[in-house]
């Protein structure tokens, strides 16, 4: 199905260093197709409950105040099997163990500034895109090159 949709979020430290052109572009070369985008700055309730599964980590407070600190590029991609390549796409969390070539991997160090958010499966997109985007934010259209990407 190449319908498939995940949610991905450039953090407010990728916003700060100038990061949004090259992340975007990453999965646009891929082929995938942008459906949704905002700048937004939604507040510590939003992103507490964007993370509600990692709340009993000692690392949560940190992550939510990062999370707080500055604007958040929030996007939905489309395309087949967009949810587990765009978290290939992104790299492991921890930025010293991603691969080069990967997001994380060329753009950070630390896991604490790791700069991008991608859903980690089909359900947790479908969550967090409804919890992100109100339905007539998510864009229909077939995208020109479609019959050059897919078979
Ligand atoms: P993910 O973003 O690759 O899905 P998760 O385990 O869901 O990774 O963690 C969410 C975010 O929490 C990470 O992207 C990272 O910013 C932060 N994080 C995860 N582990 C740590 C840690 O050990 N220390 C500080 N921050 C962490
Ligand atoms: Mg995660």
């Amino acid at each position: 199905m190449s319908n498939e949709r995940t949610f991905i979020a450039i953090k407010p430290d990728g916003v700060q260093r100038g990061l949004i052109g090259p992340i975007i572009s990453r999965f646009e070369a891929k082929g995938f197709q942008l459906v949704a985008m905002k700048l937004v700055q939604p507040g510590k309730a939003h992103l507490e409950k964007h993370y509600a599964d990692l709340a009993t980590k000692p690392f949560f407070a940190g992550l939510v105040q990062y999370m707080c600190s500055g604007p958040i590029c929030a996007m939905v991609w489309e395309g087949k099997e967009v949810v587990k390549t765009g978290r290939v796409l992104l790299g492991a969390t921890n930025p010293l163990a991603s691969a080069p070539g990967t997001i994380r991997g060329d753009f950070a160090i630390d896991v604490g500034r790791n700069v991008c958010h991608g859903s980690d499966s089909v359900e947790s997109a479908k969550k967090e895109i409804a919890l992100w985007f109100k339905p007539e934010e998510l864009m229909s259209y077939t995208p020109a090159a479609r019959s050059w990407i897919y078979e």
